[in-house]
């Protein structure tokens, strides 16, 4: 019996057809299949454009706001924090946002979580660091918005919090300064899909269209930033529909010839055709180079790559990443093994249960096993303290809605309806033991 049961979608009706002569029968059904049905839709889909396809970043509620207080900040010398996530997503919007920040000589610093010590989100401890060093502003990056009681304490400590985020909505949203999410609520944003580094991106274009620089510089800037864009578009799998579609194409463009000295390295060791680049080239080649860093070692290293103006230094880190990528290969294979003989089925959801295995793994180990059983899957380990997890899902079941039911066992979880993660309370060690 085959792997895979296939559902063919009905064909285009021949009316609908009728109405575009220019299309052949096969594009025209390919297109109608994905709902788009005015010339609008599909001229925009098909030839995305730059100066008609993107929404201005003032759309959003809350940028005017936040870009003025930013300014401000900038105008009295008060140090900013820049607080991303560490994968290739959180990394290239935290680049995105500090390459902005140099540029218009704003007194910055970031500051990414480690995966496993610390976790994803905003944590306490990190936030008192924060105000240690003097910082008066705290930027989430591609995560903050499920982090409603750490905002509150770093409100206490005296830091204002600017959210900036696309991770699914909590019931109670954290008492920001300004929280920047195309699906907050009663957001005008048109565009719902951005990726971390889509929405970092909107307001670092706030900030360069405030700037007093010329027109031509804020273009050039604006367009130069395209190939992080892009990066985190599809290294987070955002629809590559609308704005998400003319970002990553131009970003694509940009990417072929980057100015950016370290992506630039990174191709080179990636063996990377720039006369070929195509969304592939970042899933296969960049992406994961990226995020074995925060994977293996500390999502810094990808962050330094990515921000740094030194040839010398890019090409160091660079080799760094490579190896670090080459060691996550191996890992995971070994722990895929171990989880595949120790997997338990419980309804449609495939349970594998280990200790020790490296935290950062779990999300691939998951999407290998989801990938070769087509069921979702779990995977947790024992990590000394606790057990935490890491889950991956097919297209029609919503893990984060599965796990969100169950919040009462867990400290903590965030993520997407395919793909989530979660720690299980100390209490329930008992109901769990190691195999
Ligand atoms: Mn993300």
């Amino acid at each position: 019996m085959s792997k895979f049961t296939w559902k063919i979608l009905p064909a285009a009706p021949k009316e609908w057809l009728e109405k575009f002569p220019e299309l052949s029968e096969a594009v025209g059904t390919l297109l109608w299949q994905r709902q788009l049905s005015t010339d609008q839709e599909i001229e925009s889909f098909l030839s995305p454009d730059y100066s008609r396809d993107l929404y201005s970043p003032f759309l959003f509620n809350h940028l005017a706001k936040v870009v003025e207080r930013l300014q401000q900040a900038k105008a009295k010398d008060e140090l900013v924090y820049i607080y991303g996530d560490y994968d290739a997503d959180g990394v290239c919007g935290s680049a995105i946002l500090a390459r902005t920040f140099k540029k218009l000589g704003f007194k910055f610093a970031v500051y990414l979580p480690h995966r496993e010590k610390e976790g994803y989100g905003l944590n306490k401890l990190a936030l008192d660091f924060i105000k240690d060093q003097g910082a008066k502003i705290v930027i989430t990056v591609d995560c903050g918005i499920s982090n409603t009681e750490e905002v509150a304490y770093a409100n206490s400590l005296g830091l204002e919090v600017i959210i900036t985020d696309h991770h699914q909505l909590p019931a109670e949203l954290p008492k920001a300064l300004g929280i920047i999410h195309p699906q907050a609520p009663g957001e005008a944003y048109p565009f719902k899909y951005l990726a971390g580094g889509g929405v970092a991106y909107k307001l670092a274009c706030g900030l360069i269209e405030k700037s007093d620089w010329s027109d031509l510089e804020k273009e050039k800037m604006k367009k130069w930033l395209l190939d992080l864009v892009a990066i985190s578009a599809v290294a987070d799998m955002v629809p590559l529909l609308g704005e998400n579609r003319t970002l990553v194409k131009y970003g694509l463009i940009v990417l072929s010839k980057t100015q950016n000295l370290g992506l630039n390295e990174l191709m080179i060791l990636a063996n990377t055709n720039t006369d070929k680049i195509t969304a592939d080239t970042i899933s296969w080649q960049l992406a994961p180079r990226l995020n074995a860093a925060g994977r293996m070692e500390h999502a810094n290293t990808a962050l330094e790559l990515l921000v740094t103006e030194s040839l010398e230094e890019a090409t160091g880190l660079a080799l760094g990443l490579n190896q670090n990528n080459l060691d996550r290969q191996q890992q995971v294979e070994e722990v895929l093994q171990v989880a595949k003989a120790t997997l338990q089925i419980n309804d449609n959801l495939l349970i594998a249960v280990g200790d020790g295995w490296p935290a950062g793994l779990l999300g691939l180990v998951s999407s290998k096993i989801t990938q070769e059983f087509s069921k979702p899957s779990l995977v947790i380990t024992w990590d000394g303290r606790q057990y935490v997890g890491s889950g991956r899902s097919i297209k029609d079941w919503n893990l984060m809605t599965a796990i969100t039911a169950q919040a009462e066992l867990l400290d903590k979880f965030g993520g997407h309806p395919q793909a989530a993660g979660f720690r299980l309370k100390k209490e329930l060690i008992a109901f769990l033991s190691p195999p």
